[in-house]
């Protein structure tokens, strides 16, 4: 059960000021960061993390009718095509000013990471959420101003993604393995 997980603090994140208050709440939580650092992406690299792959697209895109009709709107473009031109406004996002990886580590860390994210439209994120407290923006006002939604993070979205998604950002030697001392109190030998 102990997953390792990939979250990325966006450019809006990053250029806000809000670092610090986006790391806090991960580690305030119990996870464990095993690998962080400061990167300014080249498009070759976001493409690795963005991929051009037709599933994640539609779903992009599919998520994307969803939040317009919780505004009481309807998406009027497929979901292949919203997908991607959602990709190329986040290649662009994404190289224009320094992020910050971290990989995070802990007991279901990935589903755990999302639900101290929130949802992918942060006009649906409950208070509380990283999402929801922070930023009140749609896709609808996105696409309006034709750029990516700016919801502060990148997280994970399963265990498979997380493991691709950490050999894009990280090299093993950046990933280090060390004991939090509250890990004694979660995880007893022999459990
Ligand atoms: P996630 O970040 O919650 O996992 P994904 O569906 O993987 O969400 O989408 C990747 C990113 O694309 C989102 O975080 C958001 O920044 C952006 N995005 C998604 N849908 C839209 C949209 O309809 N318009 C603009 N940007 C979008
Ligand atoms: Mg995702």
């Amino acid at each position: 059960m102990i997953e390792k997980t990939l979250v990325l603090i966006k450019p809006d994140g990053v250029q806000r000021g809000l670092i610090g208050e986006i790391i806090l709440r991960f580690e305030k939580c119990g996870l464990k960061i095993i690998g962080i650092k400061m990167v300014y992406a080249s498009r070759e690299l976001a493409g690795k993390h963005y991929t051009d792959d037709e599933a994640w697209l539609k779903s992009v895109g599919e998520k994307s009718i969803k939040s317009y009709e919780n505004q009481g709107k309807k998406l009027t473009v497929d979901p292949l095509t919203q997908g991607k031109q959602v990709r190329e406004w986040l290649l662009d996002y994404i190289t224009a000013s320094p992020i910050v990886a971290l990989i995070l580590e802990g007991h279901n860390a990935v589903r755990n990471v999302r639900k101290i994210v929130g949802p992918t439209s942060p006009a649906d994120a409950a208070p509380g959420t990283i999402r929801g407290d922070f930023t009140f923006d749609t896709p609808m006002l996105g696409d309006m101003q034709k750029r990516p939604v700016q919801n502060l993070i990148h997280a994970s979205g399963s265990v498979e993604e997380a493991q691709t998604e950490i050999k894009i950002w990280f090299k093993p030697e950046e990933i280090h393995a060390w004991k939090r001392i509250d890990e004694d109190l979660l995880y007893r030998e022999g459990n």
